[in-house]
């Protein structure tokens, strides 16, 4: 069994969580511990008590750290990716494309440990000056989604500890192979103090409910479903506890009538299919000005119906399965409420039986929706785009922000006007020109709006205003 990591040990749990290959269910990936409340609680005293000797040690020698992990994951990159594909589903290219992203993700907050610092300014009162400094917040809760299974963890893990927090992560039950891989080079490379990083595989009724509720937890980073981050939210405003959430999105990728065609289906492609469309970025909503609707929907089919849906880890596959058969339920039963209520299903959205049984369903394509129905108000999490016809770019800029969700949004055209219009009028907190709306740069703030996201930005330098608490230092200067 794979066992969780704890105070720097590796301890097993009564209960085991079999790890199956959705793209062939006879296979099982691995046994791995799952863990409950009460160890939760080991890891989250362990996790308090490593803070003091942590704090010992120099930005330096926690970017060395952070650089050595970030060095091992992108040797190891085939390796994680196969395993990543074999767990999660993700086609085999784009699963060492996102452990690549993981490896560059630690180096860049290798350098962020020692880049970053405060502000020193005169105050307004005479002989005193002023000091805003950053300091860790204490104890993370790490809670991470099964899609992303090794980019979204090593993202919010890396500045956790860049700047001097200490961690307790818990990943999704579906995906604690990547957990368990990163885990095991922590522990080989990473030369932490005992402590200072722990992993606890379980159920988020136990695992992820004893972090949300521990008054040792100073702050939870938390990537998941809206239902899920509201209750988070709810406990951790209680109790007073830092929050940062990342949760759903219903994503419009708007095309107008001067946009290159063929960039545009390629566009929506890449960001309504790839990663089997398992991505809260992915381009949903395909919003389209009626001049080129005819045209778009034309090559989208045929572009659709020509993508190879199959085993994630064979290397002509485009397409991996559904992540689980509780997914694959949802994407179905989606589609066919969209069947029902009119929408025409221009390509997919059907089961395939392939050599190894697994979650295999055909991208589906519907046109002639409306943006009031339910498959373009709520989020599938799968391999569904829908096509929504505009007048004009006023009504599909409107239909584009007509939404409760707020992550990321895209425009196609060769309209610069345009472009620069919907930049600055989307309501979205990442906007993409030419450019689909999911895949985005590390090195950069991620997040979004409305009912997306709460709290913070991850990624890039804006990582450290949830990572750390600022403090403001006053001096009069005695005795010159
Ligand atoms: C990406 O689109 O590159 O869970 C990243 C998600 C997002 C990450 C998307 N938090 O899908």
């Amino acid at each position: 069994m794979h066992e969780n990591y704890i105070n720097g040990e590796w301890v097993g749990a009564g209960e085991v969580n079999r790890n199956l290959n959705p793209s062939d269910t006879r296979d099982v990936v691995g046994e791995y511990a799952r863990g409950d409340d009460a160890q939760a609680r080991q890891a989250i005293d362990a996790a308090s008590d490593a803070l003091e000797t942590w704090a010992t040690w120099t930005s330096e020698a926690r970017a060395d750290a952070l650089d050595r992990i970030g060095d091992r994951i992108l040797a190891d990159k085939e390796r994680l990716g196969e395993l990543l594909a074999r767990e999660e589903g993700k086609a085999l290219a784009e699963s060492i494309g996102e452990v690549t992203r993981a490896g560059r993700v630690f180096k860049f907050f290798a350098g962020e440990a020692i880049r970053f610092g405060g502000e020193f300014l005169p105050s307004v009162r005479p002989g005193v000056s002023v000091e805003v400094s950053r300091e860790p917040v204490g104890v993370v809760g790490i809670i991470t989604p099964w899609n992303f299974p090794i980019a979204i963890p090593a993202w919010k893990i890396a500045p956790a500890l860049a700047y001097g927090n200490s961690v307790v992560f818990k990943p999704a039950d579906l995906v604690p192979g990547c957990a368990w891989a990163l885990a095991s080079i922590v522990d080989e490379v990473g030369g932490l103090p005992k402590g200072v990083f722990n992993l606890v595989m379980g159920p988020g009724s136990k695992v992820g409910n004893a972090l949300v509720t521990s008054p040792k937890v100073d702050a939870i980073t938390f990537t998941g479903s809206s239902d899920t981050g509201r209750r988070i939210a709810a406990e951790c405003a209680v109790r007073g506890a830092k929050f940062q959430l990342e949760m759903g999105g219903k994503n419009p990728l708007v095309v107008l009538d001067d946009a290159d065609l063929e960039l545009a289906v390629s566009t929506a492609i890449n960001g309504a299919f790839f990663s089997t469309g398992q991505r809260c970025t992915s381009s949903s909503r395909l919003i389209v000005e009626k001049g080129i609707h005819d045209r778009f929907v034309e090559r989208m089919r045929e572009a659709t119906q020509a993508l190879t849906v199959g085993n994630a880890l064979h290397p002509d596959t485009q397409i991996g399965p559904v992540a689980s058969q509780a997914q694959l339920d949802q994407d179905l039963s989606y589609i066919e409420a969209a069947k029902r209520a009119g929408c025409r299903l221009e390509a997919g959205g059907e089961r395939l039986s392939l050599e190894t049984p697994g979650y295999y369903l055909t991208p589906a394509l519907f046109s002639q929706t409306r943006n009031d129905m339910p498959i373009n108000r709520e989020e599938v999490f799968g391999p569904v785009a829908t096509v929504i016809e505009a007048d004009d770019y006023e009504h599909a800029l409107a239909l584009a922000n007509d939404t409760v969700y707020g992550l990321s949004s895209g425009i196609c055209t060769q309209s610069l006007a345009r472009a620069t219009h919907f930049k600055r009028h989307s309501s979205a907190g990442m906007v993409m020109v030419n450019l689909p709306t999911a895949g985005v740069d590390y090195h950069v703030p991620f997040g979004g709006r409305k009912g997306s996201s709460h709290g913070p930005r991850e990624q890039g330098s804006y990582a450290k205003e949830f990572f750390t608490n600022v403090k403001t230092s006053y001096t009069l200067a005695q005795g010159v």
